[in-house]
């Protein structure tokens, strides 16, 4: 199973690289891997299990952040509680469509799970995005997603193209983000 000294942080080279595409059938090892990246954020989500090995509680977890430089990222998004998940698939070459000009952050900022320390300020992405995507058998899927789960996979696919949430932080004024931003509790 995959735990927290598997993923690589902040300064590791891998984390600043653009992913490759991935070809498809998949190997039994890119197989294993997005079983593995799923039950990680699983098992992370789990309180007892979470406890026992000293996971964070993860919504989302990219190849790269493994040390596997290519373009897959799992999503779990949880539901209402005791309800299925909003949004859990892993995601083999993703890519935003289109996007919408209304921009969100998240109130309290975004942290990662490469990343040690906080730092602090909005993050804005797009609200709503059309996002494609291929399963593990190579289907193609199209969904609009919008905000939590949209802000969600931004940030992993963020991490497929070398880029950290903190890179879009506003330097000088970290709480200031562009005019009209919605800001989500
Ligand atoms: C996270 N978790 O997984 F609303 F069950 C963050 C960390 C960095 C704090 C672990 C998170 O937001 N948990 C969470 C939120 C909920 C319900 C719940 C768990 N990530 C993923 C990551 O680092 N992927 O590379 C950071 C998120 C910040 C905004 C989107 C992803
Ligand atoms: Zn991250």
């Amino acid at each position: 199973m995959i735990t927290m000294d598997d993923i690589i942080r902040e300064g590791h080279p891998t984390l600043r690289k653009r992913a490759e595409k991935v070809t498809f059938p998949l190997s039994d090892e890119k197989q294993k891997l997005a079983a593995q990246l799923m039950e990680f954020l699983e098992n992370s989500q789990d309180e007892e299990i979470a406890k026992k090995y000293k996971l964070r509680a993860g919504v989302g977890l990219a190849a790269p952040q493994v040390n596997q430089s290519i373009r897959m990222t799992a999503v779990l998004v949880p539901g209402p509680e005791g309800e299925k998940p909003e949004f859990k698939h892993v995601l083999v070459n993703p890519t935003i469509i289109s996007e919408s000009v209304q921009k969100a952050a998240l109130a309290e900022g975004e942290g990662c799970l490469s990343v040690d320390r906080e730092v602090p300020g909005y993050v804005p992405r797009a609200n709503r995005i059309k996002l494609r995507w291929y399963d593990l058998e190579g289907n193609e899927h199209i969904d609009r997603l919008k905000g939590y789960p949209a802000i969600v996979v931004q940030h992993e696919i963020d991490h497929l193209n070398g880029i950290l949430f903190f890179d879009h932080i506003n330097k000088d004024n970290p709480f200031e983000a562009p005019e009209g931003t919605l800001i989500l509790e």
